[in-house]
């Protein structure tokens, strides 16, 4: 049985343009992870800086904030053991650069500020129910048991 945890994973507006999406939910599928919430939407300047807050005081900041609204990204919720760790393990390094083949930054990334895909950080408590909570509602998401959960878990 999981543990039930829940992730925040997005799909960035490059990932979005590239034609990622499906590649990505696709895996996160495969590795055994259930879908809690979906939403396609475009961030505005406030959702922006409330997300990226702990970057705040950073010089690459402006960039960043700029980027991750000029277009549409794919926010999501996963559920399932470990979830948050698991999927950062799944995406790799922050700069696609350094992130092992086989991860999706790994394989579809090149450059820092064009890494393809956000989750939350495993070693940032709470993180994950905070960007939840940012970009979904409770009657948003979904809980449901997958019919291959005795199949998943021990
Ligand atoms: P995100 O938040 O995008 O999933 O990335 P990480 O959690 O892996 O890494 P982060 O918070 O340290 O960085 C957020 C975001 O900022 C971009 N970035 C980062 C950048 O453009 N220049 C930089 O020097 C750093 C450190 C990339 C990811």
């Amino acid at each position: 049985m999981s543990d039930g945890e829940r992730t925040f994973v997005m799909v960035k507006p490059d990932g979005v343009q590239r034609g990622l999406i499906g590649e990505i939910v696709s895996r996160l599928e495969g590795r055994g992870l259930t879908m809690a919430g979906a939403k396609f939407t475009q961030m505005d300047d406030d959702l922006a800086a409330e997300h990226y807050a702990e970057h705040e005081d950073k010089a690459f900041f402006d960039d960043l904030t700029d980027f991750i609204t000029s277009g549409p990204v794919f926010a999501t919720v996963w559920e399932g053991q470990d979830a948050t760790r698991q999927v950062r393990q799944m995406m790799g390094a922050t700069d696609p650069a350094e992130a092992a083949p086989g991860t999706i930054r790994g394989d579809f990334g090149l450059d820092l500020g064009r890494n393809v895909v956000h989750g939350s950080d495993h070693e940032d408590p709470g993180a994950n129910e905070r960007e939840i909570a940012l970009f979904f509602d409770d009657d948003e998401l979904v809980g449901w048991e997958q019919i291959d959960e005795d199949w998943l878990y021990e």
